[in-house]
């Protein structure tokens, strides 16, 4: 044999072998120090002091408790549930609760609907029950939007719940009934607060520079209040990071998400607060994910088919259910709604594709749930009670995508989540090379007949009597991906 066929597996071996080490040494030293780069990736990765803490998945058990939880509520309630989308008689179709920047009311003016912050029918035991009962694992809740008004007390501003009429901690009583419930709590944060004269834009100049330096010891303050004052904070999931004063900030952020992982250990941080020392966000200038997962995906999902790239990282999405309402608008019939059937798909392909969904709800000012939200609360919870096992816990299965739906999976259980009916009522089942299918059962049913149909090819039947809307099909397996299969293995 000649010496070229010879080298090509050798150094095919080496180099992988080299890439190993590096990736290896990448990870040991990362856990140790943000700056620190390894001495094989600084030959090709530019260096960075604000740059990612880690290479791949965190891996300690409050983030594989994050990961688990797979469902998540969210909570948009603020100052914006008063008008409800209407300033002035005019009522407008944007976001609720950027109405402020849309009607271009004066920060003076808009902090005014303080007064009128009292929401008599806010029953937090009654929020944490309907959020059990959806199924949900875990809530995150707007500490503080864009409008700058806190829920919760807080000492370095007046513009909080403790100035209103309603007078109480809000954020208190939700984190110690959520609690009660077993269900964890997360904090949303926006970092851009227009209620505060020292937020710039952009820094254009030395006025400008203090001004920012000011604001960002306020919300420092203001974060490290937070995390003190409410340890059991499982999640800070920041938002309104976007604009180039940020950018230009990264040091901050850094020290922001260090700060916040030291008084909460355990914490996890999103991927939005970072920005790296070119102002990069979410991932690095060298491509790594910053903050412990990724929170790019804001009404929308990856690809299920082409973007498994996604399942290298952690993510978690988050949706509306109107097209773009998150705080409570007065008028849902100015964008299409989405159905229970439409949000349980986006959780299923969510955890196919390897990670969290978070649903939004726009309580009203009074404190109640409009009759929309608490009904698709019940109903995404029905089918939760029924077919979480394939949600809470589950990953993303690498199996060929089907038409009739998607795959989840926890260790040997692969669960077949199905959305579409083929005519022929036979469910496709493409397995990976040595996966075979022994069985299959319709959860909180019978058995399904499954049939070979070719090498690595099954046909599951659709079972009899499925229940109406979606319906999840447990399959058994043998993978014997560790032995070798010579006769099938046979040159083809
Ligand atoms: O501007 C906000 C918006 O109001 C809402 O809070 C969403 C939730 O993900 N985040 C921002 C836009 O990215």
């Amino acid at each position: 044999m000649s010496a070229y066929f010879l080298n090509i597996p050798v150094q095919y071996e080496m180099r992988k072998t080299a890439i190993a080490l590096a990736l290896l040494l990448a990870a040991c030293s990362a856990s140790a120090q943000v700056n620190e780069s390894t001495p094989l990736a600084a030959d090709i990765e530019k260096p960075l002091r604000y740059g990612a803490e880690r290479l791949g998945k965190r891996q300690d058990a409050d983030m594989r408790r994050f990961r688990d939880n797979r469902l998540g509520a969210f909570i948009h309630w603020g100052l914006y549930a008063i008008p409800g989308g209407e300033w002035d008689g005019k009522v407008y179709p944007g976001a609720a609760e950027w109405l402020k920047a849309w009607a271009k009311v004066p920060a003076d003016e808009w902090l005014g609907l303080m007064e009128q912050w009292n929401p008599v029918n806010f029953k937090p035991r009654e929020w944490a029950d309907m959020a059990r009962r959806m199924g949900v694992k875990y809530v995150k809740i707007t500490t503080k939007h864009h409008e700058g008004f806190c829920l919760w007390p807080s000492k370095y501003t007046k513009y909080t719940v403790a100035n209103t009429p309603y007078k109480k901690d809000i954020l208190g009583e939700l984190v110690k009934a959520f609690n009660e419930q077993g269900i964890d709590v997360h904090f949303y944060f926006s970092v851009l607060d227009w209620s505060h004269p020292d937020y710039r834009y952009d820094i254009k100049s030395d006025d400008d520079a203090a001004a920012y330096a000011r604001f960002l010891e306020f919300t420092e303050n203001q974060l490290r209040e937070l995390a003190t004052n409410y340890p059991t904070v499982k999640d800070f999931w920041f938002d309104g990071t976007w604009d180039a004063s940020m950018k230009k900030n990264a040091w901050w952020t850094a020290r922001a998400e260090k700060m916040l992982k030291e008084l909460v250990p355990g914490v996890t941080v999103n991927s939005r607060l970072r920005a790296d020392d070119f102002g990069k966000r979410h991932f690095d200038s060298n491509g790594h994910l910053m903050g412990d997962y990724e929170s790019g995906y804001e009404r929308r999902l990856p690809d299920p088919v082409r973007d498994t790239k996604v399942t290298r990282w952690d993510w978690e999405a988050c949706m509306t259910l109107p097209e773009n309402q998150w705080g409570y608008h007065k008028d849902w019939s100015l964008s299409y709604v989405k159905s229970p059937v439409e949000v349980i798909e986006r959780i299923v392909h969510a955890v196919s594709m390897g990670g969290n969904m978070v649903v939004n709800f726009g309580p009203q000012a009074d404190g109640d749930f409009r009759p929309e939200e608490k009904l698709m609360a019940q109903e995404v919870g029905r089918w939760m009670k029924r077919y979480g096992e394939c949600i809470y816990g589950c990953d993303y299965a690498g199996w060929d995508k089907q038409p009739w739906g998607y795959y989840t999976r926890k260790g040997d259980d692969v669960y077949m989540a199905v959305f579409n009916v083929p005519y022929s009522r036979h469910l496709t089942v493409v397995t990976p090379k040595n996966v075979k299918v022994t069985g299959a059962t319709l959860i909180g049913g019978k058995d399904t007949p499954v049939t070979e149909a070719a090498r690595n090819e099954y046909l599951v039947d659709v079972p009899e009597n499925t229940p109406d809307g979606p319906f999840v099909i447990k399959l058994r397996i043998e993978d014997s991906s560790g032995e070798k299969d010579r006769y099938r293995d046979a040159l083809t």
